[in-house]
Parts: structure tokens; sequence; C-alpha cells
């Protein structure tokens, strides 16, 4: 069975975070999602998300695709995290190209395309602009 993981906020989950995950899981047999705590969210990637931790982690769960969500509390815990889980493939989008190859110690490491078009932090803005004059 080969293990995959891969990390993230997956704030307002949208359908570039469910192309990585059928992606990331078309690498193996099961998909282990780590999901940043909004502790780590907010402490270290200046992030404020619209969901807590628990509502993106049960619509993560819900994905046909994902096997296991855990928290991701801090940056270091992916080299323990491939030990722990038995990790064969570390998954990232590309916007994070590089940064991780500090994994190919551990496992393989493939960072794939983004998809281009929509980010959360794009879909608030659209929506800002939709609000209702009043
Ligand atoms: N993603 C994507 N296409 C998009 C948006 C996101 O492929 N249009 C990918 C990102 O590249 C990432 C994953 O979906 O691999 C999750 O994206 P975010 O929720 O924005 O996660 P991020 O803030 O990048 O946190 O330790 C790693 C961090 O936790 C990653």
């Amino acid at each position: 069975m080969k293990r995959v993981i891969t990390y993230g906020t997956f704030d307002l989950l949208h359908y570039g975070h469910i192309n990585l995950l059928e992606r990331a899981k078309a690498l193996g047999d099961y998909l282990v999602v780590a999901i940043s705590t909004d502790e780590f969210n907010w402490n270290m990637k200046q992030k404020k998300c619209y969901f807590s931790y628990e509502d993106r982690k049960r619509m993560v769960e819900a994905l046909r695709c994902v096997d296991l969500v855990i928290p991701e509390t801090c940056w270091e815990q992916k080299t323990t995290d491939a030990q722990e889980y038995k990790i064969d493939t570390f998954v990232m989008g590309d916007d994070w190209e590089g940064k991780f190859d500090f994994m190919k110690d551990y496992c393989e490491v493939v960072y794939l395309p983004r998809t281009p078009e929509i980010s959360t932090t794009q879909i608030k803005q659209d929506i800002k602009g939709m609000e209702v004059k009043k």
C-alpha cells in the first residue's frame, strides 16, 4: 500500500483543493491530509480562517479521496509524520516548489501544478464585490 501525505489550510474548500487532493491520492492508495490548526495558521502563516479547524477537518474528511486527517501544528512535523505514517510520497502544490526538498531524505517529493484561477483569497474578494448594496 502506497501512502501519500499533503499539508494545507483548506479554508473555504474549493475545486483547486479538490484537484490537488485527487491528484495526490492518484499517486498512491492511502492519502493522509495534515490540516493547519487555527493557532498554526494565525501564528505561523498570519492566516485568519473563515472556518475553524474542526469545520475544515469535517469537510476534508468527507472527501472520498481522503483516508485520514491529522492536525498540522508546526512546520517541523513533516519529517516525523513521514516516519510515523510510513509515507512513500509527500505532495504539495507547486507554489511550494523546492520549499520541502529536505523531505527527499524520507520519501518521494512531488509538487503538482496549482489550479491557477482560484484561491480562497480570490473567493473572499469576489464575494465582497457581490455584496448587495443596501
Ligand atoms: N492549491 C492548489 N490550487 C489552488 C489552491 C491551492 O493546488 N488554486 C493547493 C496548494 O498548493 C496546497 C493545497 O492546495 O498544496 C492547500 O492549499 P492551502 O490551503 O492554501 O494551504 P497552504 O496555505 O499553502 O498551506 O505546511 C504546508 C502548509 O500548511 C500549506
